[in-house]
Formats: structure tokens, C-alpha cells, sequence
């Protein structure tokens, strides 16, 4: 019997937070008026110190005062860099680099219920690797130019494609996207689209992009 793939689910916006927020209340508040203009499947908390390492207390702070809320929407909150953080919070997963431990280290330590995922930048074998030691989602990129993070590796839409033909798990588009270049990042096959600066700097503001983001999504959703 011929095995027919299961039908694609439309692309997900996942929003990831700009790396430093200097008055959380007023991001919360912003934040709060993006999550109502359109479908979010994801926050990430990437909170970045001048070092460029995760900085513990502003990631404690914002997830203080947007966690209940962001999930009160229905938004999975995953908290990068740190499994230990990700538990202490009670997040409802954790986003681990290219050199934040392995996969299943991380498993180990947030136990079997909690969303793990794990960038890719560019390489379908370490993609699958993580897939393999248990990560929920894999992500690649950057597919365009960004300053949010620094060494990233370029990565096309041919990952995209065959990830999406020949594997379960689903992927993550990130890098430089907006609402502007996003369309063949869908077309070639992300379950989800990350963008941090694509949103939050976007020309109409936040709400505005989360819901241009959900117009395109919808347009190039197959049903
Ligand atoms: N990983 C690869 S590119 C990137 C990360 C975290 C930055 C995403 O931010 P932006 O502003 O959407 O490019
Ligand atoms: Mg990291």
C-alpha cells in the first residue's frame, strides 16, 4: 500500500524577542497588542547580555511579566540557551543552540513533556541528529541578512524542500525574515517563520506585522 504524506498544516508565526528590551512593562503592553492581532504559535525569550551570552535576570524579568499572559493566547513560551532556566520558570519548552549542549543532555535535564528545539543553521545531518535525540522542532537559517545574531550561516530554500518532503519533524525558518521576503520561505516548505527584527521593527508596528504575517500565511495556505 502506497504511503500518502499526511496533508501540510498552514505556517505559524513564531516571534522571537528583540535581544535587549529596556522598560518591560511597555514591551509587555506591545507584546500584549501583537498576540490579539493574529495567531502566534510561539515567544521565544532570547535575551542577550554585551557579551552576547544569555542574560539571566532581564530573561527572569520578561518572563515574569509576559508568561501567563503570552500563554493565556494560547503561545508556547520557550526560553533560549538555558534547560535550567526553561524549568525554573516553568516555560513550556527551550531553545538550544549550535554549541548549547546536546539535545539529549537538554532532554535530561527538562524531562520528557517540555518543547526542545534545536538550531540547524544550515545542515540537514545536524538537523537530523537533533531530531533523532528527541528534539521537537529543528530550525535553519539565517536565510537573510541580520543583525540580531552574529555568525550565522546562510542557508537556501533547498533545505527547506527536502526537510519538508522527507521528514516529520517540523522546521523553523529564521534569519532576517519579513513580511516582505517571507512568501518563498512558506512556499519552499517552513512549518514555522521566526522573526524578531520583522516584527518589532516593523514600518506600522508590531500588531501590524503579526497581522500582515497572518494575511500572507493565509493566502499560501493550501486549503
Ligand atoms: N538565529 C539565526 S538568525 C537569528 C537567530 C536567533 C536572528 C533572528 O532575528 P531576526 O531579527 O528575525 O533576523
Ligand atoms: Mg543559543
Amino acid at each position: 500500500m502506497k504511503n500518502t504524506p499526511p496533508p501540510r498544516l498552514r505556517t505559524r508565526l513564531y516571534l522571537i524577542t528583540p535581544p535587549q528590551i529596556a522598560d518591560v512593562n511597555e514591551f509587555a503592553a506591545i507584546l500584549e497588542t501583537a498576540l490579539s492581532a493574529g495567531d502566534v504559535a510561539c515567544l521565544q525569550l532570547r535575551l542577550k547580555g554585551a557579551d552576547g551570552m544569555i542574560d539571566m535576570q532581564a530573561t527572569r524579568e520578561v518572563a515574569a511579566a509576559v508568561t501567563e499572559m503570552a500563554q493565556a493566547y494560547g503561545v508556547a513560551v520557550l526560553i533560549n540557551d538555558s534547560p535550567e532556566l526553561a524549568v525554573e520558570l516553568g516555560a513550556d519548552g527551550v531553545h538550544v543552540g549550535w554549541d548549547d549542549g546536546s539535545v539529549k543532555e537538554t532532554r535530561a535535564i527538562v524531562g520528557p513533556d517540555m518543547i526542545i528545539g534545536a538550531t540547524a543553521k544550515n545542515s540537514r545531518h545536524v538537523a537530523m541528529s537533533a531530531g533523532e535525540a528527541g528534539a521537537d522542532y529543528v530550525a535553519f537559517g539565517a536565510f537573510f541578512p541580520t543583525s540580531t545574531k552574529e555568525g550565522t550561516a546562510q542557508a537556501d530554500l533547498e533545505l527547506l524542500e527536502i526537510w519538508q518532503e522527507s521528514m516529520e519533524i517540523p522546521c523553523v525558518a529564521i534569519g532576517g525574515i519579513t513580511v516582505e521576503n517571507a512568501g518563498p520561505l512558506v512556499t519552499a516548505g517552513a512549518d514555522f517563520l521566526a522573526a524578531s527584527s520583522g516584527v518589532w521593527d516593523y514600518k506600522d508596528g508590531a500588531p501590524a506585522a503579526v497581522a500582515a504575517f497572518n494575511a500572507l500565511l493565509d493566502s499560501l495556505s493550501a486549503d
